[in-house]
Order: C-alpha cells, then sequence, then structure tokens
C-alpha cells in the first residue's frame, strides 16, 4: 500500500542545474519514470543561488548551454560571457521547450536516503517529509553547493542583515551606493564583486589572503543574433578539448619556441580573452615548474602595468612568483586591476595584516579596525564534495558516505562509488570538475546514465555497483595524473586546502575531457567494466 507524501519512481534526480535538466529531460523521453527535485524554488542550479552583483559565467557561448539544435536555433544570447539573470532566463526557456516542470518539485531539501539491498530500492527523504522510492538516486549537487563562512571570531556581532554570502544575495537588493562596503576573499566571486561594489560604495576594501591570477575575459556584447551554422561541429569537437572548450593545449611545450616566438603565443593568448592563456597555451604550463614561470611572468608583466601604486602592484601581483600558475582556479576579469587606481578603494593583505576578529562595526585586523555598512564575505564553498556529504547518504549495510569518504573521495570512473549501489553523481570528485565546462560534463555524465539503465534494463538487472578494483584503479589514475601536474604544489580548493580538516587530495581528474570521454565510452562499450551486477 502506499503511504501519503510517497513517490515511486525510476530515478529521482537531485538538482536542477545542467546535469539535472539533462537528466530529466532524456531519461524521461527514454521512458523511465523521474522526478527533478531542487532545495531552489526554480531551475538554474547555481545560477538560482548567485545572484550576487557582477555575477556572470566564465565560460563563453556558444559553449555554455546544451547542444540541443533545437534549444541553440531559437536562443540568443545577448553576450560572450552571460550574466546570471540571463541565465536563468535560459532556465525557464530551456523548463518551456522540454516541458520539465510538470516532472519537477522545488524547494525540496533532500536530507537522507537509504538503500534497500533486498528490494534493490532507495528510499530518499526529504526535510520536509516527502518519501521516494527509486531504483535509481541521481545526485547532481554541482561543485558549489555547501556554502562555507570561516568562524571568525565574534561573526554574530556584526549585524546580520548587513553580513551575506553572495551565494545567498538578499532578495531585497540591498542599495550600497554611497556606503562603505567589505568584499572578503578574491576568488572568481571576490573578483566580480569588486569591480561592481568598486563603482558604487563610497568606500570599498577588499581582503584578499591570496592573489588571483586572473585573465582578461574579453566581454563582448552581441548585438544581434549569431551565426549558428559551425555550432554543430563546435559541440562534437568540445570532447577533444582538455576543459571541454573549443580550444585545446597547444601540441607543443614552452621551450620548443623561442622567446621571441614565446612572446607572440602569449600575446595571441591574451588579446582572444577567455581561458584561452590557461588552457590554449604550451601543453606543459600546468606540468613543468619553468614552463610555469613563464607564464607567470608574462602575466606580471602585463597586470602590473595596470596597477599605479608599486605597494598594490606587489599584493596583487608580487614579483617573486608565489604559486603555480593557473593551479588555483582562474579567473576572469573586467577592468578589476583598474579598480585599485580609484581612490575610494583600498586593498587589505590579510597575511601582513590578519584578521583578528569580526566586530559590531567591522572587521578587525592586527593593524585597525575597519568600520562598514555592509560586508561581503566570499570566501567560497565546501567545493566538490561538500553538496554530496551535507546528505545523509546510506548505502549497502548502511555504510554512510560521509563516514567512507572521510580520509578522502573514493569512486570508479568520478561517477559511482563502492557499497553504493544504482547511485551515480555528477560534476562530484575524480571527474573534469570545475577545469571542464559545465555543460559538457553534464551531458558526457547524462548520457552515461542513460545507457547504463538501458543495459539494466534490457538484461533485467536490478543492481549495478561500482567494483572494488575499479574504483581503487581510478582513484591511482586520479593521483597519476595529479602528480604529473603542478597542483599539488598549490593550496587551492581543487586540493581540499580550503575547508579546515578537509583531507587534501587532488579532487579532480587531471586527465582532461578527451581521457575522461574515452574511459567512460570504453566501460559502457565494454558491458561496464569494472562495475559488478545483480
Ligand atoms: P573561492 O574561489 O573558493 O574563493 C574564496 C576566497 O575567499 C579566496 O580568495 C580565499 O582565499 C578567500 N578566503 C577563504 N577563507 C578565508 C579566510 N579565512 N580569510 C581570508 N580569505 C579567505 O570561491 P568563489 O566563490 O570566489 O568561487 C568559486 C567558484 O565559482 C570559482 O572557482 C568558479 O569556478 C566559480 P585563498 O585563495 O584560499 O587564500
Amino acid at each position: 500500500a502506499s503511504i501519503p507524501n510517497e513517490t515511486v519512481l525510476d530515478a529521482l534526480i537531485v538538482g536542477a542545474g545542467f546535469g539535472g535538466v539533462y537528466q530529466l529531460k532524456h531519461l524521461r523521453d527514454a521512458g523511465y519514470k523521474v522526478k527533478l527535485v531542487d532545495t531552489a524554488s526554480d531551475y538554474a542550479g547555481v545560477w538560482y543561488w548567485n545572484r550576487y552583483p557582477g555575477a556572470r559565467v566564465d565560460s563563453a557561448v556558444p559553449l555554455y548551454q546544451f547542444s540541443d539544435p533545437n534549444l541553440w536555433d531559437e536562443w540568443n544570447w545577448s553576450q560572450r560571457f552571460p550574466g546570471s539573470k540571463e541565465l536563468r532566463d535560459y532556465f525557464t526557456f530551456v523548463a518551456d521547450k522540454w516541458d520539465l516542470r510538470k516532472d519537477t518539485e522545488f524547494k525540496v531539501f533532500i536530507s537522507k536516503a537509504t538503500w534497500d539491498d533486498e528490494t534493490a530500492t532507495w528510499t530518499i527523504e526529504s526535510g520536509g517529509g516527502n518519501i521516494y522510492r527509486a531504483k535509481y538516486f541521481l545526485l547532481n549537487t554541482g561543485f558549489a553547493a555547501k556554502r562555507y563562512t570561516p568562524d571568525w571570531k565574534g561573526i554574530d556581532k556584526f549585524p546580520a542583515s548587513a553580513w551575506v554570502h553572495p551565494s545567498y544575495w538578499p532578495k531585497e537588493e540591498p542599495d550600497l551606493t554611497g556606503k562603505r562596503v567589505a568584499v572578503i576573499g578574491t576568488g572568481s566571486t571576490g573578483v566580480q564583486l569588486a569591480q561592481e561594489l568598486s563603482q558604487v560604495a563610497s568606500e570599498f576594501v577588499l581582503f584578499q589572503r591570496t592573489p588571483n591570477m586572473a585573465l582578461p575575459m574579453k566581454q563582448v556584447d552581441y548585438t544581434k543574433p549569431l551565426t549558428k551554422d559551425k555550432y554543430p561541429r563546435v559541440f562534437d569537437g568540445r570532447y577533444e578539448s582538455f576543459g571541454g572548450f573549443d580550444f585545446s593545449f597547444l601540441p607543443r611545450g614552452t621551450f620548443e619556441d623561442t622567446p621571441a616566438e614565446r612572446e607572440m603565443v602569449y600575446e595571441g593568448l591574451w588579446s582572444q580573452g577567455d581561458f584561452q592563456f590557461w588552457l590554449a597555451t604550451y601543453n606543459d604550463m600546468l606540468f613543468r615548474e619553468d614552463a610555469n614561470k613563464e607564464a607567470y611572468d608574462f602575466w606580471k608583466k602585463k597586470v602590473r602595468a595596470r596597477i599605479q601604486d608599486p605597494r598594490l602592484q606587489e599584493i596583487l601581483a608580487p614579483e617573486i612568483q608565489p604559486y603555480s600558475f593557473g593551479c588555483k582556479r582562474i579567473s576572469l576579469e573586467n577592468g578589476y586591476y583598474e579598480i585599485f587606481n580609484q581612490p575610494n578603494v583600498s586593498l587589505v593583505d590579510v597575511n601582513s595584516t590578519p584578521i583578528v576578529e569580526v566586530t559590531e562595526r567591522g572587521i578587525k585586523t592586527t593593524e585597525k579596525e575597519w568600520e562598514f555598512d555592509y560586508v561581503v564575505c566570499a570566501t567560497g564553498f565546501d567545493a566538490i564534495t561538500g553538496g554530496l556529504m551535507n546528505i545523509d547518504i546510506q548505502g549497502r549495510g548502511g555504510q554512510k558516505i560521509a563516514e567512507k569518504w572521510k580520509s578522502g573521495a573514493k569512486t570508479y570512473l568520478g561517477m559511482a562509488t563502492t557499497g553504493f549501489p544504482n547511485m551515480f553523481f555528477t560534476y562530484g570528485p575524480q571527474a573534469p570538475t570545475a577545469l571542464c565546462n559545465g555543460p559538457t560534463c553534464a551531458e558526457a555524465q547524462g548520457s552515461f546514465i542513460l545507457k547504463v539503465m538501458d543495459h539494466m534494463k534490457e538484461r533485467k538487472l536490478q543492481k549495478i555497483e561500482a567494483g572494488e578494483t575499479a574504483e581503487a584503479a581510478w582513484g591511482d589514475d586520479v593521483r597519476k595524473f595529479a602528480d604529473m601536474s603542478l597542483l599539488p604544489s598549490t593550496k587551492s580548493w581543487y586540493m581540499g586546502d580550503n575547508i579546515p580538516g578537509k583531507p587534501r587530495e587532488c579532487l579532480i581528474y587531471l586527465g582532461g575531457v578527451p581521457n575522461y570521454y574515452k574511459s567512460l565510452k570504453k566501460c559502457s562499450e565494454g558491458d561496464y567494466t569494472g562495475f559488478t551486477f545483480a
């Protein structure tokens, strides 16, 4: 007998961003009974939450969208790097075109999921008392679902209404014109906020711990629809690009060119904007220290030329390279370095003058107390694993995911984990996540899941689970690629460094999208080698 609030499904899909939306459309088209749920009250995933001034994607159009011609043929972007509002509008358009709403439930926070091995079903519970029983549990919680704020002493003293994490921007847009405003953090969010808020605040103060090696975005406004005849080829080509984009590393190393040739190559990449200076450069940049230093030196020269004050030049683009270029997430900027030439802007280097405490009036460093009307705490997320480990997931034998991953994430193909049958996750640990263009990964991983489910249906199988040997081998592969690269030499959220107590490990697969895509293909074409079935 069914109980009230209970829904029986083939698959419950969690997360209404690119990953979840793709799965709802394609699994339903294939005849599965599915439902999509999200904590938010509408589609767009990370773009539902990130509404702070200046929020925009830094993966360029046309690849930052679904590859379905029925969508891109009709949809026209207004900019090369669309803003958060336009991205939400895009999701509304997709929801209508793909008729998603009838199978979506919003304001549903999945708090718990329990596997029953007898019946081969997941029982999934929401905070609000809904119960879903599903054969498959598909998690698309994204890499930034769990926000992070350091627990500074006195953090409760500053008025709560004037202290905000940017991924939770107030619905009632605060008017910061003429106000004294602080931003803490210089990741992509901090950079975008600084560009905007420094233009309206009477006093704007940015607290920096590590300089962001930001690259010029080279935004373009599209005044008329783009010509789209090359789109099918561009979409096909993304699986041959390291980052799932329409550009790839050069087929040669940094020192195969003469210094003069190198300068020309760097200038060319720089002028194109986007992530080209990061992911379309010499193929050894992320792997060799001397090659990396060449890139840094060029970056430093370009950036220092834009900052007037030598003291600020040294904080923002230090003479001695502070960490490996491109081994923290590169951000794209639009006039970021120029704001430091404005009289209303100050930069606080929290390495030389650390934050001691938060007070009723502002932020106290070892140097002085800064007073503010508004503080934006752009200190990031428990990236990649936070969203998954936030849910009380209990697999075979009652094993909890948070327990299993306590000393580090363990996955097969970055999509499944031993002991948790019929559960898949996208944009999670040990996949190209966060180095990969989001929609590229969403489609590759989503199609893999669909193929798995079809395979199971055809063979009347009930359970699929990552095998232990395959999981161990995948982990070795992830570590092998990481160790070849310079990433472990740098503190970053890619390495789990930003969250106190989080194990230090490379959370992403650095073999690149082409190798990753090949691994998925090899697995599905080989009758899912590495998985066990029942
Ligand atoms: P990020 O990239 O994690 O940035 C967080 C920033 O906050 C970063 O500059 C941190 O410095 C800084 N931070 C964190 N804790 C502290 C403390 N305790 N004191 C001072 N500063 C601190 O998050 P974003 O939201 O900017 O971007 C997330 C992703 O969204 C981004 O990478 C893109 O993929 C889009 P740190 O560098 O760790 O020294």
